[in-house]
This record gives C-alpha cells, structure tokens and sequence, in this order.
C-alpha cells in the first residue's frame, strides 16, 4: 500500500489536492489506483472478504460479483443535486442552486473526518480514449472499493491517464466520500452510506463533490456528474455538445455505413436500442454499437459532427433484460460483471425480473430475503430492485463498432429525440430542419421511471433527455443548440428525427412491438438522410405512411393499427402544446426567442 504518490505521478496539482484531501477527510491509508488487473481482482477479493460483495459461481458466470445495497440508495438523487455556479440564474430552474462559497462550506464539514477509518482511492481516468482531442480528463478521489472497481470498467482507468497528465495537464477533480467513517472497534456494514447526500458541481471550477451515496451516478462520478453536467458546460464555453445519447451505426447490405446519436431519458431502453438485433428478414443489414449512454460530439476536420463515448463500459439496468429483448447484452454479461441490486439464484448466479419467462423457484432477492414466486404473487416484492444495474466491459459486447474506440470518434448523420409517451406522440417524424429538431427536442416529455427516485409514470418534461444532467441554465441550452446550426465549423447538420416506441391502444397495450422492429424506423431514418425514402407532410414534420416503412416478414401491423400509431390527435397536440407553452414560461427569462415562436407556429397550422 502506498501512502506518498508513487514516483510516476508529476502531477503538481493533483498531488497537491490529493494531499489536502486526505488532510481534510483523514482516511487510514491511501492507495492511487494503476488500473491493473491485479488490482482489480485484489480489491474485488476485499470486498467479497468483508461480505459486501458475493462472488458468483465461477462456472456459471466466470469472475463476476453481486453487490447490494442498502434500500435507501437505489437510484440517482436528483432533488440532492446541485449545481452552484456563482449566479443563482446561471444554474436555471432545471438545477437546485446553492451559492457556491457556502456550499463548499457546508461539503468541508460534511467531509471532513469522513473517510477516517477507511482507504482513501484515487482514481485517474480519462472519459474517452486516451489521448483522443475529444476526450477529457478526471480523478476521484473515494473512499468506496466499489467505486474503484466500477470505474475500472466504466472509464479507462489507471496509471495510463497519469501518464497522459503529464506535470501539469489539466484534470476535473470528482471528490466522493460514502460519508461513513468508522470509529475504532465501529463493526462496517455491507452497504456503507449517510442518510444526508449531496451531489454537487461548481461549473465554473469545474468541481464535483458527492457524500453520502455509494450508488450509480452518485457514486461513479465519471457518468453523469461529470461527463454530462460538467462537460455540458464545458461543451457550450468551447462549442461542442455533451448530451445523453447513445451512438450507433447502421451497415446496409451494400456496406454503406451511417450513424446515428439517439437522446432517451434514463430507463427507456438506450441500451436495448444501441445493441439492436436487426429482424431476420434484415439480411445483410447490421447495427453496430459505440456508446449507449453517452455522447461527446465536436465538429470534425471535414465540417461534420463526430461524436465518442467517452465511457469505456455498460451501467445498463438489468430487469427486463433478457436473450429476446437484448441478445447483446445478455451476450456481453458472461463474465466480469458486477451486479448490483439483483437476486442470487441457489447456483450461485444471478436472476432478475424479465431475465427468463419463468422465475426460478427460490431466490435470495436484493435485500438479501427468500424469494419465491408465491412470495412474489402475494406481496409483490420483487426479486430485484427495478432500478438494478451491471456494469459490464463496453468490448464484450458483440455488436460494439470497430471504430468504437477512434480517437477522431465517429461522423453523425442523424439525431433521434425519444421519449416514453403513451399517447399523442406518433412512432416517428423528422423535423422540417435544425431549428425545429431543436424545438421538438426542447419539448420532449415522457413518463418517469425507477431510474432516480420519485414519483413514477408522471409526464415530466425532459428536454433532449437533458434535464437531470444539464450543468447550466436550459434556456442556454438550447441557445447553444440553436447555434450549433449556425457553427462556422459545421458544415453538415445531422437530421432530426423524433420516435416514441410506447404509444398505445386504448386497453393500454403497446401498439408498436419495438425491441428488434425498431430497425424498420432506422432503416426509414437512414434512407431519409440519404434522400431515398418518401414521406408526408404533417403538421409535425415528415412522416412515414406505412408504405415508406420496410414490413417484410412483418405481420404485426395492419394499416389501421399503423394509422392509430402514427395519428396526429389535434386535441392532444393543442394540449401537448399548452404545456410547451407552460414549460417555456418556466424558462422564459433565458429562452431563445425562436422557440415560442415555433409553439405559436405549430399550434397555427395544427389549428388549419
Ligand atoms: O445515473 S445512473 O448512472 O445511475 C443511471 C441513469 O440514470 O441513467
Ligand atoms: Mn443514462
């Protein structure tokens, strides 16, 4: 174990910081972590040791871990997440705002003392390939092992990235702490964490502090914390986008290669739909994944937008998941995975909710009780926690993309807008042009999921999937997407398109069968990129009739079902657009005046 930096870190800075943070935090010992494979595997048998991680059966799922939690931190906290740049207004009413120079205050009592009793990580990583122009920097310091070994496989981690540092590269520092000191004797539980959370950002300073959590994008603060909220504002001050995206290609027959950025809110299936499986009548054609959470786009040499995923690994939510709704993934959890929040089978390997059509017999569930299906039926536990995550190596995955790790990143030719709607929002339209994909994007609503706490399956507004994760004003936002339209250095915009895959019928069925069949859209959405494929003019944009959309081997759609799945409801659309309309208010003193503009526009025409 190592105390003092080892002899390969030149960093000034960061030694410095580290130094005032152990100061301030106390820890027992202090490891900076290499990012090896021995490491790994030493912390894992740490954690496995203390009991808060169980290790698989080894021949049903080779060096993978079952983590659970404690019940109070399943999920993002975004009523605890802050955004404290130095005016109140700069931060929006999509962030909860505390003035910077007291919350750095309020963190340095919470922090401090905070790690006594336990090991003090530090944890350099890069969020993209290392060396890449689109890819940044960060170390977290945590006094969680599990932090660390996710990190490792979310990020590239390790002595690599201390090296690209250099003495004086710059790097965002992510500070966390589980906020559980332990007393001398104290006995540790499985699950460590405070009652009191705070996840913080100083846009300005480009800082993230988070207590309290050990979970998810608390937790892993290379996620969201930083590669989206910070790196959002990092995007509008240097011109480039960060944006909750997933990236993939699409290979025709021929071999001509398209991709395609698409924006979901958390737990609407990003990664079902990066990892897509084409329908067998699809011969030849292929979907290839680069990312499927996050996108880092800047303009590229050539005036196109190129994008990255600047994560390294999947933190995918697991009910649901299974061989027929995503065969990829199921492929790429085969081993080394770390579960979290799933049930134990009695074999030693994990199950969950959606996993296989029938439920085994008995389970320990994610808090630890037997689980039967009779259990279930009667009280309606289940198995796993809805919000149960893997995190899983992003190169396990067959379909990942031979470019996926380009460091000039790939060139974008379409962007999808999508959220969960029930109803109203048809299968899928293009925007007539930029400024309209920006408006369509800037009003996307869906219903809430178990991905952060709170109500759920209410309509909230989620402008471009961003709301959670947007580090600055949202009418800046959307200012900046409106410029990038007019970008000097863009000289090829990508389409806009928005999908729903959730509408449905009037006995609350789903209309369209998605997973798979989702293809027949992106192959409509390629083809219009490349002006092959027809469409109607709607009040909404371009849309396919069910003529334009590929239905070989497709029995699933009658032409009526195709009409109910793509209905423009003009009741519904004028009470869509009172809450645009609504929701603009709220961000009305920043709002580029183009976007009201457009609301005025559409309500116009759909009123025709
Ligand atoms: O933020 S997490 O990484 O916990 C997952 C999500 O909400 O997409
Ligand atoms: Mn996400």
């Amino acid at each position: 174990m190592t105390q003092a930096a080892p002899d390969y870190v030149r960093n000034t800075k960061l030694k410095a910081w580290v130094t005032e943070v152990a100061a301030l935090t106390q820890p027992d010992q202090i490891v900076w972590c290499d990012g090896s494979q021995e490491e790994y595997d030493r912390l894992c048998n740490l954690l496995v040791d203390a009991g808060k991680m169980i290790r698989l059966n080894p021949a049903k799922r080779p060096n993978s871990f079952l983590a659970c939690s404690d019940p109070s931190d399943v999920a993002r906290v975004e009523d605890r997440t802050y955004i404290c740049s130095a005016n109140k207004e700069d931060a929006g009413p999509n962030n909860n705002w505390e003035d910077p120079a007291k919350m750095k205050d309020k963190l340095t009592g919470l922090f401090k003392g905070s790690m006594r009793g336990r090991t003090m990580y530090v944890i350099p990583f890069s969020m993209g390939p290392i060396g890449s122009p689109i890819a940044h920097i960060g170390v977290e310091i945590s006094d969680s092992a599990y932090v660390a070994i996710n990190m490792r496989i979310m990020t590239r981690m390790g002595r690599a990235v201390i090296d690209q540092l250099g003495s004086d590269g710059h790097f965002v520092p992510c500070l966390h702490s589980i906020g559980a000191p332990l007393e001398a004797g104290q006995q540790d539980v499985r699950w460590p964490c405070n009652p009191t959370k705070y996840i913080v950002h100083f846009p300005e300073t480009r800082e993230i502090w988070s207590y309290g959590s050990g979970y998810g994008g608390n937790a892993l603060l290379g996620k969201k914390c930083f590669a989206l909220r910070i790196a959002s504002t990092m995007a509008r001050d240097e011109g480039w986008l960060a944006e909750h995206m997933l990236i993939l290609g699409v290979e025709s027959p021929e071999g001509e290669k398209n991709y395609v950025a698409a924006a979901f809110p958390s737990a609407c299936g990003k990664t079902n739909f990066a990892m897509l499986i084409p329908p067998k009548s699809f011969d030849g054609w292929k979907i290839t994944t680069v990312g499927d959470d996050i996108a880092w786009i800047k303009p590229g040499p050539d005036g196109r937008l190129y994008a990255i995923n600047p994560e390294a690994g999947y933190f995918g939510v697991a009910p649901g998941t299974s061989e027929k709704t995503n065969f990829n993934a199921m492929a790429t959890l085969q081993e080394n995975v770390i579960f979290t929040n799933v049930a134990l089978t009695d074999d030693g390997d994990v199950w969950w909710e959606g996993m296989t059509k029938q439920a085994p017999a008995h389970l320990i569930d994610w808090q630890g009780q037997d689980w039967t299906p009779e259990i279930a039926a009667s009280s309606g536990r289940k198995a796993a926690h809805p919000n149960a995550r893997f995190t899983a190596p992003a190169n396990q995955c067959p379909s990942i993309d031979k470019d996926w790790e380009n460091p000039a990143g790939v060139p974008i030719s379409a962007f999808i807008f999508g959220g969960r709607r029930s109803t109203t929002v048809p299968l899928v339209y293009e925007a007539f042009n930029w400024n309209f994909g920006v408006y369509m994007a800037a009003t996307l609503g869906s219903e809430t999921t178990a991905a952060a706490t709170g109500e759920m399956g209410v309509i909230r507004r989620d402008p471009f999937a961003m709301l959670p994760f947007c580090g600055y004003h949202m009418g800046d936002y959307f200012k900046h997407w409106l410029h990038m339209g007019r970008n000097d250095k863009v000289k090829e915009l990508p389409h806009v398109f928005t999908v729903n895959w959730f509408r449905q019928n009037d006995n609350g069925e789903f209309i369209w069968p998605g997973f798979g069949d989702n293809m027949r859209v992106l192959k409509w959405i390629v083809e219009r990129v490349k002006g092959r494929a027809a469409a109607k003019e709607t009040a909404l944009g371009w849309m396919p009739r069910f003529e334009d959309i590929d239905w070989t081997d497709f029995s699933g759609m009658t032409r009526e079902q195709f009409e109910e799945l793509t209905r423009i409801d003009n009741a519904a659309w004028q009470a869509e657009l009172a809450l645009h309309a609504e929701w603009f208010e709220k961000l009305k003193s920043r709002l580029p005046r183009e976007l009201p503009l457009m609301c005025e526009l559409l309500e116009q025409t759909l009123a025709e």
